[in-house]
């Protein structure tokens, strides 16, 4: 990180984008203004949740999204306010969403940008007051500017992401991201309406004892998961999983962790989407010095092939996910030794 880069704790979010920008002096402001708009929606998204319980947010809406899972309401609200935003910013071409079945054109030709999000992660919590979050990654477009974006510019691998960042709505609300110079976070000051800057350059530590993984599905794991998973009790690690990717891995970045969501019986090829969720933690987990894989190789290498593609997930501190690839790949040698006899 640049020394003359940083800001002091307590910026505000609008000030910390319009300093940076003046750093770089071609920008036209535009990436600035989507991550404002973001930011917008992410106050709104954030009042709703607030309010679960005491108006009529929570529960089933009574749909499925395209992947077969009962859609919540707050899934919906928060997916309509992001579309929202992002519409009449003016900055997006297009957007995919976790809960639409097709890419979203914003009617905007002149957008530059691409946004792939994930408005509300853990929707399984919203009933139960436990942390959850939004997920987004912003793509600079491959068409041609003053066309409507195309399958091309959303299917792009993670490394072309611009920019990606969560908000984690948890005992306090907070948006962290990165531009590729760096990861920062910010706390919501609820009665001043405003993000302030509370975690300038977060670095997550290069290794920790922290593992987060639904161990119910332990049976349908692959081997090497399995013996990673005996290596973490043998070590005497802690396990924490709240089962809201966003929270679980929030809580990593900061403490030293690593999150496993590998391939399971019931979700073959892992549960989460690379494009709405992995890419986006991936960027945010380099910037701050640590790795996210698939078991085999870099997540943000992945070329997608379709948009609500999966991928199994293994990301947070660099040694520790190094260590799960040791085991995962230790397995293929073995099957590979057995089937050449
Ligand atoms: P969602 O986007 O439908 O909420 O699903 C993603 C969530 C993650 O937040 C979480 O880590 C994972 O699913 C939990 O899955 P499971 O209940 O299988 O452990
Ligand atoms: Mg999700």
């Amino acid at each position: 990180m640049n020394d003359k880069l940083a800001l002091p704790v307590g910026t505000t979010l609008d000030r910390f984008i319009m300093r940076k920008q003046e750093d770089f002096p071609f920008a036209t402001g535009e990436l600035s203004q989507l991550l404002r708009d973001i930011a917008l929606a992410a106050k709104i998204v954030n009042r709703e949740i607030n309010r679960a319980g005491l108006i009529d947010v929570t529960g089933a809406y009574g749909q499925q999204n395209v992947q077969g899972e009962e859609q919540q309401k707050l899934d919906v609200i928060a997916n309509i306010r992001f579309i929202r935003a992002l519409r009449n910013g003016g900055e997006v071409c297009a957007i995919i969403s976790e809960e639409e079945d097709e890419i979203i054109h914003t009617g905007n030709l002149k957008g530059k940008y691409i946004v792939a999000i994930d408005p509300l992660d853990g929707s399984s919590n919203i009933d139960v007051n436990v942390s959850i979050g939004t997920i987004f990654s912003i793509y600079r477009r491959v068409s041609e500017v003053g066309t409507e974006g195309t399958m091309e510019d959303c299917m792009q691998n993670g490394t072309h992401q611009i920019a990606a960042g969560y908000v984690v709505y948890g005992s306090s609300t907070m948006l962290v991201y990165t531009t590729g110079h760096g990861v920062n976070g910010f706390t919501y000051e609820p009665s001043l309406g405003e993000f302030f800057l509370s975690h300038p350059n977060m670095c997550t530590p290069k290794t920790g004892t922290i593992y987060s993984c639904n161990e119910g599905g332990y049976n349908s794991f692959p081997e090497g998961i399995k013996n990673y998973l005996s290596y973490c009790k043998e070590n005497g690690y802690s396990g924490r999983y709240i089962g809201s990717l966003v929270s679980d891995f929030h809580r990593n970045l900061i403490k030293g962790g690593v999150y496993i969501y590998p391939s399971t019986a019931k979700a073959p090829n892992g549960k989460l989407r690379l494009l709405y969720e992995c890419n986006a933690l991936a960027f945010i987990a380099e910037q701050a010095g640590g790795k996210a894989s698939n078991g085999k190789g870099r997540i943000m290498e992945m070329e997608p092939t379709e948009l609500h593609q999966r991928s199994p997930l293994i990301i947070g501190s660099a040694e520790m996910v190094d260590k799960v690839e040791e085991f995962m790949k230790a397995e293929v040698k073995k099957t590979e030794a057995v089937t050449a006899n």
